[in-house]
């Protein structure tokens, strides 16, 4: 170990006490705080099945060199970025993600049997798995597919969705932990629009149907938005939507911190969902105008969202998902600058004197809370985290610049 993180680590440590904050217990919960690393950034949300553009509401942009071409490249890069992330993390896996094995296997066809591979890759190194249906992409993605007024085409994608519930369960089972799966789907209007009442009874019927059958080892999460790209005008799955859906049959609801208005605050729903629903997902992103999917950072937006959830005291009712994508970068160190930086936002919230400031805010003391609020901001925080690299046995501060550089000369930029 470093002498200057361990120096630094046991001031931080008497900082830290002096406020009533255990940095020990601390390092524990942080240990305890399972992201979940999502596939798609390693190849800008590409998949498997086809080399066809990304449609349906989202776009990735830029062309750096080096994404994963096919299922080997992407594991190796997986493996590679958690060995720079501190601590043990899950895989959130896409349907189109499927082990194929080159034939083409229609979002219809899809089965346990392509994704047993990744069901033992993930036993094998460590890593539980959670899963996502897939309805963007296809010749049938279309404006709508769960909500279209097109029986078949509706049907398909209801299909999709079971078959991809049946093998999010057996993710769960063979993992001993339930698999969480996301239902995200682009569905909207670009422009003016009239039959929205329509769109949203046919996306309640189709959710119904789809949830229909008990799953043992799955949960079932949807995610609404605000718009989609090329969808600018009306969004069936809305925020509004799902909350309601959510509460009234017990589902998760996904916040993206990508999906909301410019000056709304997704820390904000915590405290409020939670009265009604039973857990919450993730999806850690950072909204920049237009674009909902920019690599995650300490910003106050994520700072104040893990604050909310542990001062609602609720840590083990929320799944810690990923979701951006950022094709300019490093993909690899797009991965561990946003996973260490949601780390680092759950540290921050974790070493809040809460008690304290609980206490004063309850005495009407509310200068207090603002100065106590402030003065943590500038605690030795990093201290703490560079120690738990260190305990975890992975690079501390930037040293990781330089492992993720030596991958790319004798790895990714020979693609
Ligand atoms: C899109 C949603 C969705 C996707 C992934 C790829 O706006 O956020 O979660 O990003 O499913
Ligand atoms: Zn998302």
């Amino acid at each position: 170990m470093k002498e200057s993180t361990s120096k630094a680590y046991a001031i931080a440590k008497e900082r830290y006490a002096e406020y009533g904050i255990d940095t020990e217990k601390v390092i524990a919960q942080l240990q305890e705080f399972h992201l979940s690393m999502h596939c798609w950034q390693a190849d800008d949300v590409a998949g498997f099945e086809s080399t066809g553009d990304l449609t349906g509401g989202i776009q990735a942009t830029g062309n750096y060199p080096g994404k994963a071409r096919n299922i080997d490249e992407l594991r190796a890069d997986i493996l590679k970025a958690k060995t720079l992330i501190p601590g043990t993390h899950r895989l959130n896996l896409h349907e189109i993600y499927g082990d194929f094995q080159g034939k083409k296997v229609d979002r219809d066809e899809c089965g346990v049997e392509h994704f047993q591979s990744w069901i033992d890759w993930g036993l094998e190194n460590n890593t539980k798995l959670d899963f996502n249906s897939t309805s963007f992409s296809h010749p049938k993605s279309g404006n709508l597919t769960l909500s279209n007024p097109d029986k078949s085409i509706r049907q398909f994608w209801i299909e999709h969705t079971k078959r991809c519930r049946d093998i999010a369960d057996a993710m769960g089972k063979a993992q001993g932990d339930p698999c969480i799966m996301n239902v995200w789907v682009h569905d909207g209007c670009k422009d003016v629009s009239v039959n929205h009442a329509l769109y949203r009874r046919l996306l309640k019927e189709s959710l119904d149907e789809i949830f229909a059958e008990k799953k043992e080892h799955m949960k079932d999460c949807i995610e609404g938005k605000v718009f989609g790209i090329g969808l600018e005008s009306f969004t069936v799955g809305s925020h509004d939507f799902y909350t309601a859906y959510a509460a009234q049959n017990g589902k998760i609801p996904t916040i993206d911190t990508g999906h909301y208005h410019p000056t709304e605050i997704p820390a904000d729903k915590v405290s409020a969902l939670l009265q009604f629903v039973p857990e919450l997902m993730l999806h850690v992103s950072r909204p920049i105008r237009w674009d909902s999917d920019h690599v995650t950072i300490m910003d106050d937006n994520t700072l104040e969202l893990f604050s909310e959830i542990v001062r609602a005291d609720a840590l083990d009712r929320v799944h810690y998902g990923l979701d951006y994508f950022d094709g300019a970068i490093n993909r690899i160190g797009a991965y561990v600058v946003g996973s260490r930086a949601a780390q680092k936002c759950m540290l921050r919230a974790l070493l809040e004197p809460k008690e304290l400031i609980s206490k004063y805010e309850l005495e009407d003391r509310h200068f207090e809370v603002l100065a106590l609020i402030e003065e943590c901001k500038a605690l030795p925080w990093s201290a703490v985290y560079d120690e738990f690299c260190e305990r975890n046995n992975v690079p501390v501060g930037t040293a990781f610049i330089d492992e993720i550089q030596k991958y790319e000369k004798e790895v990714t930029s020979r693609r």
